[in-house]
């Protein structure tokens, strides 16, 4: 489906899938989970999902002869720290927003895990006193704007690299990966289970799953607690993305299946049962998830199999997208484990 696009490889190669065999028998073993590891796919600076997407806009990026990449995110994004680290990558200057997005009290939440990350990555970071929004948001194109009037050549990365014509690629390649490790490893996947924010991971995986008519297969487990905006900008993507690889059918609303029962108490913190979820992944498994977005979407999982969401005997993909370096922005909280 990626044939015509042109991609800059930043990634070691297609992610493992692996099962959690151990967290399969303790949630009563009706159903086989499997992680896809997109949090191991890349050397720059601990991955994530964000690289995968960043492959197809990066050529975007170098055709423009741009300078100097321009993105934003919240103080702890793990966005803004792929971004830094693909511009270093490519040699390329980096400049990052980061919005107060999540009202977290932690001593060192400014300090540590991404951010620290970004700093040592040679990014320049203007911090700025805005509260949390997947759309446009003046303060990034401001940022844009002055890169220009410093006689810099910006390109423009949005929130998550969603909004982006090209946003979408990244995870119809994902699906097309995930067929191809479907026929190695002989089996199909009944599910796949993901963490949506700002929606191109999902958008992608539901134009890639299109293709064999498992788009509502896809799972979106809400993590930004504004739902409407999140699927409203989940559909507009698939449907953008659906026009770009000539997926040849049409992408409705309801093909966008987003659950909204576990983003409590707000984006960005996370509730008693987003920390059970993480600790017990990580002790039945030696799997780390964070407490923004991967441990919100573990929880959900592990809630849906309870209520018996998923056929006995699915085969559920849960989609590891990284994130764990904002768990440092946490301390206090898992001070005790
Ligand atoms: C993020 C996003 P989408 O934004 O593509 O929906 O992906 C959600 C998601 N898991 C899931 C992890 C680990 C993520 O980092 N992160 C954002 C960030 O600024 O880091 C874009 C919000």
């Amino acid at each position: 489906m990626l044939g015509k696009f042109e991609r800059y490889p930043l990634t070691f190669g297609p992610t493992p899938i692996e099962k959690l065999a151990r967290l399969s028998e303790h949630l009563g073993g009706r159903v086989d989970i499997y992680a896809k590891r997109e949090d191991c796919n890349s050397g720059l600076a601990f991955g994530g999902n964000k690289i995968r997407k960043l492959e197809y806009i990066v050529p975007d990026a170098i055709a423009e002869a741009a300078d100097t990449l321009v993105t934003i995110g919240g103080v702890q994004s793990n966005h803004t720290r792929q971004v830094a680290a693909v511009a270093a990558k490519i040699g390329m200057k980096c400049r990052l927003v980061q919005e107060s997005w999540v009202p977290f009290p932690d001593a060192v939440y400014d300090r540590v895990g991404n951010i620290l990350m970004s700093r040592v990555l040679g990014a320049e970071i203007e911090l700025v006193d805005e509260g949390f929004d997947i759309g446009i948001r003046e303060s990034w194109e401001r940022a844009i704007e002055d890169v220009k009037d410093r006689g810099g050549r910006p390109y423009a990365i949005p929130a998550g690299a969603s909004v982006h014509k090209y946003g979408g690629l990244g995870f119809v390649g994902f699906a097309e990966e995930v067929r191809a490790q479907e026929a190695e490893l002989g089996l199909r996947f009944d599910y796949i289970v993901v963490c949506t924010v700002t929606g191109s991971t999902h958008a992608g995986m539901v134009v890639g799953f299109a293709k064999d008519g498992r788009a509502r297969q896809v799972i979106g487990i809400d993590a930004s607690g504004t739902p409407g905006q999140t699927h409203a900008q989940v559909l507009g993507i698939a449907q953008q993305t659906a026009e770009l690889v000539e997926l040849g059918r049409e992408i409705t609303a309801e093909d966008v299946v987003l659950v909204n029962d576990y983003a409590y108490p707000a984006y960005g913190v996370p509730s008693e049962e987003t920390n059970a979820a993480i600790r017990l992944c990580a002790r039945l498994e030696g799997m780390m998830t964070d407490p923004v977005y991967e441990g919100k979407s573990m929880q959900g999982l592990i809630d849906l199999i309870a209520k018996g969401y998923f056929r006995p005997g699915s085969k559920i993909l849960y989609a590891h997208l990284g994130g764990v370096p904002a768990i440092n922005g946490y301390s206090y909280l898992y001070r005790n484990g």
